[in-house]
């Protein structure tokens, strides 16, 4: 039913549309043809202004009403992201500059310079000076523009200060799974194959596989895993080794004005270094709830609406307190390795005697595994 009415009010505005073009063309041959272009050229320029004037005020409307739903308005939550923020600001005004200029000129022209019987247009097909103006000018700018633009990302995909934090981000359909090193400081190995989503989300070779040729890697014990949050500490530089597990997706990081793709089998790198806490932003921006986000910025597949990760900026203390609580995966995966799992080897009570009985046997193992 509404297909129809949706269809009759289309086939009305078009026959509206034609009868007034057939009334004009009336209208032209009763006044004379010259007459009326006149009396439309006045029209045309006076709408050529009101449109300059409106569309100003609409564009001064639409800041005043939708700059707080920008991140213009609120500052860089990293020092890197102070780079991106002076680039936009410097993109934005010398666009801003040439696009009132343009723009005020091209809609005024066409006012001020409708057709008259008191001026010839002036034929005007070439000038060598003019071209090679508005050829250079906007060369040298856009090289300016893309030579910062470079100098600032070989800078935050390059190395990362000797004393950054390293965390290893996956992304996955539909989520993101961080990494950090252990005790040891060494990410241990991985392998796709080796991967279970029950307990080895990201297939860390935690034993040996004579199908897959796959030798167990100590370094990979220690290796702590957790997923939709990332734990890192305010004024500490974090190099972040970005990679995912099945199709691309990108760690998008709007309060730090960072992004990087992460793509599966080549792994990316990106670094900052956070201005506030968590709880800084919170006071700061007056929201209770705020949170640093980590949205996918690349159409992931069904679920990509859902890939919300967040980032916890937190002091160093508060950090060495999270990372204390944390449990290495492999003790998840192997519970009967967690050391914290294993009951005192001295027999406290003859009824306990039978029940850790088997204790010296497992700590033999751990110890075999930690040498
Ligand atoms: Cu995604």
């Amino acid at each position: 039913m509404s297909f129809f009415f949706v269809l009759a009010v289309i086939i009305l505005v078009f026959l509206i549309i034609f009868q007034i073009a057939k009334a004009s063309e009336y209208v032209a041959v009763l006044k004379g043809e010259e007459r009326a272009r006149k009396e439309n050229n006045k029209i045309n320029g006076f709408f050529m202004i009101a449109f300059l004037i409106a569309g100003l005020i609409g564009v001064y409307w639409c800041n005043e009403l939708l700059v707080d739903k920008t991140l213009l308005v609120h500052e860089s939550a990293s020092v890197q992201g102070e780079k991106v923020d002076e680039m936009l600001w410097v993109t934005l005004i010398i666009t801003g500059i040439v696009f009132v200029i343009t723009q005020a000129a091209l809609f005024w022209f066409a006012y001020r310079y409708q057709e008259s019987d008191k001026r010839k247009a002036f034929y005007f097909p070439h000038n060598n000076t003019m071209e090679i103006i508005w050829t250079v000018v906007p060369a040298i700018a856009l090289t300016v523009l893309v030579v910062i633009g470079l100098r600032n990302w070989f800078s935050f995909t390059g190395d990362a200060p000797k004393d950054a934090m390293q965390i290893e981000v996956t992304g996955k359909q539909f989520g993101w799974i961080f990494r950090y090193a252990g005790d040891d400081g060494v990410f241990g190995k991985k392998y796709f194959r080796m991967i279970d989503p029950a307990n080895n989300s990201l297939g860390l070779n935690w034993r040996d596989s004579t199908d897959i040729n796959v030798k167990d890697d100590p370094a990979a014990h220690d290796d702590i895993v957790t997923e939709q949050t990332m734990y890192v500490v305010k004024n500490k530089p974090v190099k972040l080794i970005i990679g995912s597990r099945d199709v691309v997706h990108d760690v998008g990081l709007s309060w730090f004005r960072l992004k990087m793709d992460a793509v599966p089998g080549t792994p990316t790198t990106l670094w900052f270094t956070p201005k506030y806490t968590t709880k800084e932003m919170k006071e700061s921006t007056h929201n209770e709830n705020f949170q640093y986000e980590i949205s996918c910025d690349q159409m992931c597949g069904n679920g990509h609406y859902s890939m919300k990760g967040v980032i916890e900026v937190v002091t160093q203390a508060e950090y060495d307190q999270w990372l204390a609580k944390q449990k290495p995966a492999y003790y998840a995966a192997f519970p009967e390795k967690d050391p914290s799992n294993i009951k005192p080897a001295t027999p406290v009570s003859d009824t306990t005697k039978a029940a850790t009985a088997k204790v010296p046997e497992d700590a033999a193992v751990i110890k075999k595994e930690k040498i």
